[in-house]
């Protein structure tokens, strides 16, 4: 410890779940509430980053009940660890694109992103803490083990007593000899923003007027991103950016950009009269839907579609390398790495699986099916950004996004996909059918016309540091293309939830435009009988359908 800090040490005694999951630390906020629960996790963070005293950190959270006080904490138990400077999002808010960017930018030695991203708020919703490294991505497995390994012997706490920092005034102050400098959130990310697309083009496109759209905030952090950037310097219509204010319990939604969460907003693309564009972004700003006039972009589409034009997009025309998806991802991506002759790369969930691809150069762009899509422009994925590339391709095209996708699907086919899920089952019962799973021996095996070709749990070396994965789901390939992927989630905060990932792939453009449930009809009734999953759980349906 250098200066003058005087820190209190706090006996404490370990918590048993503090393993971080694919996104960070997520939990109901009454277990962080716990005495010692958020101390405890933030510290075995701090004994995990031997050099971080004298550094520059980031901190920032989406806004979500807690969020206020999780940060006063993270400051001076920050100062108590010697850390030289915190940059803090002003009111503590930062979308977690943003809060990548400022590290990059600033150089920051990592930051902390407070947040449970889709998981819905308030006092009884949920609350997350993820720790993020230089790279301004997400800690890599190798440091999520140690925070936990940390957790569980930890017994002492390092904090300075203080008063609470104003977050609401911009600039430096400074907390018992630790410099903190209050940010502005957006405005370092809209410079970004500006950097990448072509304002001018999508500028006169929202201010011709004929064309309408509609951004859903869904009361979250996007929203004085997505006014700044759409309504003040690009010029849409003053409204375009609704439930715009971000909200501790985001109005009581659950602030999951998708078609049964954003309901409302796909409605407004729907009937005779639709908006030619809607997006909606989640709790902390990374995920994205697509919506155009009476049509849905799967994320998988839109990924593959971003890729595919990247040569009308300045930030990204002729130095594309290559594209990487999640193992669960539709390989729409994988056609268009094909055809334009870059890598493909298919990795496990999780954002910090792109990491090294992206700092190696190997990719530019990624995407998941979880509404994840971004590019190296940071090291999250990135809600608003994928909005403004889509609506840079729209601007340069002039093109509605329902002519893209149809033009998409006739030169490469299409992969009609849909992901089932089976929220809050019996962690004992989810355990035991992905256990059967794997032991099952399928290859070769038909269900209703269809031979299993491929049948394995996905597991993956990183091709940059050589680090080994397994255990990453079951994927189950048939003879005609179509594939049925099952995993357990990684973010849920009760009981687990079962993804079921099934997609049917149609390379003939006259059965391109059916409806995907249909479409999918005998694959969804083959992964039922598979799993066994109405008989294990109880379940007749899933609760989720995306
Ligand atoms: C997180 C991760 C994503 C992942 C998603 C779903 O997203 O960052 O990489 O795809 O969770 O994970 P799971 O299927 O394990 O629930 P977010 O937006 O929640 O941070």
């Amino acid at each position: 410890m250098h200066d003058n800090r005087v820190a209190t040490v706090v006996s404490t005694a370990p918590f048993d779940d503090q393993k971080p999951g694919t996104s960070g630390l997520r939990k109901a906020v009454p277990v962080f509430q716990q005495p010692h629960y958020l101390e405890n996790f933030v510290q075995s963070v701090f004994d995990a980053l031997p050099d971080v005293a004298g550094k520059t950190l980031v901190v920032g959270g989406d806004g979500r009940f807690f969020n206020a006080e999780a940060i006063q904490v993270i400051l001076r138990m920050a100062c108590a660890n010697g850390v030289g400077k915190l940059l803090v999002g002003q009111n503590g808010l930062l979308s977690t694109p943003a809060v990548s960017n400022l590290i990059r930018k600033h150089k920051a030695y990592g930051g902390f992103v407070l947040s449970a991203s889709h998981n819905p708020g308030g006092p009884d919703g949920d609350f997350g803490i993820k720790y993020n490294i230089g790279n301004g991505g997400p800690a890599p497995e190798s440091l999520t083990e140690a925070i936990y390994a940390n957790s569980r012997r930890i017994d002492q706490y390092r904090i300075v007593e203080a008063p609470d920092c104003d977050l609401s005034i911009l600039g430096p102050q400074s907390l018992g000899g630790m410099a903190i400098e209050i940010v502005d959130p957006v405005a370092d990310y809209a410079q970004l923003m500006e950097s990448l697309f072509d304002f001018d083009a999508i500028g006169a496109l929202l201010r011709a007027g004929s064309f309408k759209m509609c951004f859903d905030a869904m009361h979250a952090i996007t929203g004085p991103y997505a006014k700044a950037i759409l309504e003040d310097r690009l010029g849409a219509p003053k409204g375009t950016v609704v439930n715009a204010v971000p909200l501790p319990d985001f109005g009581g939604h659950h602030p999951d950009p998708n078609l049964v969460h954003a309901a409302e907003l796909v409605a407004k693309t729907r009937g005779k009269t639709p908006l030619d564009f809607g997006a909606a972004s989640d709790g902390d700003g990374d995920r994205n839907m697509i919506v155009g006039a009476n049509c849905f972009v799967t994320p998988s589409d839109s990924l593959a579609l971003i890729a595919a034009h990247a040569d009308c997009v300045p930030g990204y025309a002729g130095r594309l390398t290559g594209i990487a998806r999640s193992m669960p991802t539709s390989r729409a991506a994988d056609r268009v790495a094909e055809k334009l002759g870059v890598a493909a790369f298919e990795t496990p969930t999780g954002w910090k699986f792109f990491g090294n691809l992206l700092d190696a150069g190997k990719v530019v762009f990624c995407g998941e099916e979880s509404f994840g899509t971004g590019s190296d422009h940071v090291r999250e994925k990135d809600g608003l950004w994928a909005v403004l590339y889509w609506l840079n391709i729209l601007a340069k095209t002039n093109k509605p996004v329902a002519q893209l996708l149809a033009e998409h699907w006739a030169e490469y086919g299409r992969d009609y996909y849909s992901r089932h899920d089976y929220e809050g089952v019996d962690s004992a019962a989810a355990a035991q059918l992905m256990a059967d799973l794997r032991a099952a021996d399928l290859i070769g095996k038909s269900f209703d016309g269809r031979t299993v070709t491929l049948f394995d749990d996905f597991a993956y070396t990183d091709p940059v540091n050589g680090e080994h994965t397994t255990g990453q789901g079951v994927r189950i390939g048939f003879d005609d293309g179509a594939r049925v992927v099952f995993r357990l989630s990684g973010t849920g905060t009760s009981g687990a939830t079962l993804r079921v990932y099934l997609e049917h792939y149609e390379p003939r453009p006259e059965h391109q435009h059916a409806d995907t449930q249909a479409v999918l009809a005998g694959l969804i009734a083959t992964a039922r009988a598979i799993s066994g999953v109405e008989a294990r759980t109880g379940r007749k349906a899933p609760d989720v359908i995306t």
